[in-house]
């Protein structure tokens, strides 16, 4: 097992991993950007290293600096988290060159997987289904009004490079393919000096419902189950549960197989996810791989009763697979992801939170590094806590949830407390009837009982 390992991240997600490190005897090293000096990940960490100024261009993605903090402190392995240098794949690269651990799959994994337009083949020839689309990375604006053609209106333009709805376009009429293909692919070189484009059929309405999945060194790949991550915003998802109460077990056991089998295909080794759409017939297709612990991770921990970080730990320092394959949900989870953004118009609302009380009790998680009197520095995203809550039911997960929001008390700055506890009292939310459209329809429903109240 490591002796040290130096955490290549910040917030919730460093303060998780430290803790991980703790229950194994790993000791840590915290590296840290001048704005981050007084945050909890550094006073937890047995070392501290401060690798540049607030910006993370300047700090927590800057390769050389986070590199030669692991060689300074001795670490034997980095644990990048999720966002910054989690899917690099040159980072991880530098690591191997120097001699020090990574704790995630190998370089070609996030390379091959990375690669969007690729990952869709690699599906194909592991014989996952995908949407009817391309195969090849589309060449002229005149082969893909041809494709899309074949395929039929409407279809989606995504960057090879993109991923998590980034370079985007849907496409709902022949005469709007060629000008959007060219925009889109100009944009997409520009935002990721990569054009290439790939195009699959759009649907309108499906679930976004994505496969936890484990491999080790040893050829071993598994899966946990499903995490229903319909309930998002701008792509940022907002209340993640599980089981969905769209799968039954025969469902669940297809879905993982295709899982299982595409992680086989890559060798993978490490947490991953496989995301997939849900058509409302019950026709599933792989969308994209992440090759990284998500911020989502805590809800398969919770219903399947593992730890998922010390299992990346394990297995990065080559141990079998500890977990064993079938295992099932008991009871439900949800996770509400508390953001300090304002109620109206979800910019970010950094600044002192001057009050802060947590609630706890049976079935009660929260991941956080938020304290009373802390300053959310405006430079990171706006995740400030995570709020996770088990019942032996959906209904009960639900009552559990109204009754932690309600005693989840946040003063000084705006927060998602709030529109979660409406989310929870909506009805289409209750009967587990939603889409990925959920918010969009969610927020005309609230508009119309403002306008009768
Ligand atoms: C799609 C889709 C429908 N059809 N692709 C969004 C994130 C990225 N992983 C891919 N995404 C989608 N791809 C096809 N062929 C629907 C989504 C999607 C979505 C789209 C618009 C608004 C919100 C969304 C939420 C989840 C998934």
């Amino acid at each position: 097992m490591f002796k040290k390992v130096l955490i290549a991240n910040r917030g919730e997600i460093a303060l998780r991993i430290i803790q991980a490190c703790r229950e194994l005897d790993i000791r840590t090293v915290a590296v840290h950007s001048t704005a981050d000096r007084d945050s909890l990940h550094v006073s937890y960490a047995d070392e501290g290293i401060c690798i540049g100024p607030p910006s993370s261009l300047e700090s927590y993605l800057k390769i050389g600096r986070v590199i030669a903090a692991a060689e300074i402190s001795g670490a034997d392995a980095v644990h990048p988290g999720y966002g910054f240098l989690a899917e690099n794949a040159h980072f991880a690269e530098v690591l191997e060159e120097c001699g020090i651990g990574w704790i995630g799959p190998r370089p070609e994994t996030i390379r091959s997987m990375g690669d969007k337009a690729n990952a869709r083949r690699v599906a194909i020839e592991a014989g996952v289904p995908v949407l009817p689309g391309s195969k090849d990375p589309l060449a002229s604006v005149h082969e893909v009004v041809g494709l899309a053609a074949e395929i039929g209106y409407p279809v989606i333009l995504k960057a090879s490079a993109g991923g998590g709805g980034r370079g985007m376009r849907i496409v709902e009429n022949p005469d709007e393919i060629a000008s959007q293909f060219s925009t889109a692919s100009e944009e997409a070189e520009r935002a990721f000096g990569d054009g290439s484009m790939y195009l699959e059929k759009y649907l309108r309405s499906p679930r976004h419902v994505e496969f936890q999945i484990f491999g080790d060194h040893h050829g071993n790949v598994i899966h946990l189950g499903e995490r229903e991550c319909s309930i998002q915003r701008r792509h940022q998802k907002l209340l993640e549960e599980s089981p969905s109460v769209a799968l039954d077990e025969e469902l669940r056991n297809r879905m993982g197989d295709a899982a299982v089998a595409l992680a086989k295909a890559v060798d993978y080794r490490n947490a991953g996810t496989i995301e997939f759409l849900l058509d409302d017939d019950g026709s599933f297709y792989f969308m994209e791989m992440n090759t990284r612990i998500q911020v989502e991770h805590p809800v398969t921990e919770e219903v399947m009763g593992v730890d998922l970080v010390k299992e990346q730990l394990r297995v990065a320092s080559g141990h079998k697979l500890s977990f064993r394959s079938g295992l099932r949900p008991r009871g439900h989870v949800i996770e509400f992801r508390i953001n300090a953004e304002h109620p109206e118009t979800f910019r970010p609302s950094p600044g002192k939170m001057t009050t802060l009380h947590l609630p706890g009790g049976p079935g009660v998680r929260i991941d956080t590094h938020a304290y009373e009197e802390y300053v959310i520095p405006p430079f990171y995203d706006s995740m400030i806590a995570k709020l996770i809550v088990r019942g032996a039911n959906r209904e009960e997960a639900i009552a559990r949830g109204r009754r932690a929001l309600d005693l989840f008390v946040v003063e000084g700055i705006h927060t998602t407390v709030d529109l979660h506890k409406k989310i929870l009292q909506d009805e289409p939310f209750q009967r587990g009837d939603f889409s990925t459209r959920f918010m969009e329809d969610f927020v005309k429903r609230q508009a119309e009982a403002n306008k009768r109240s």
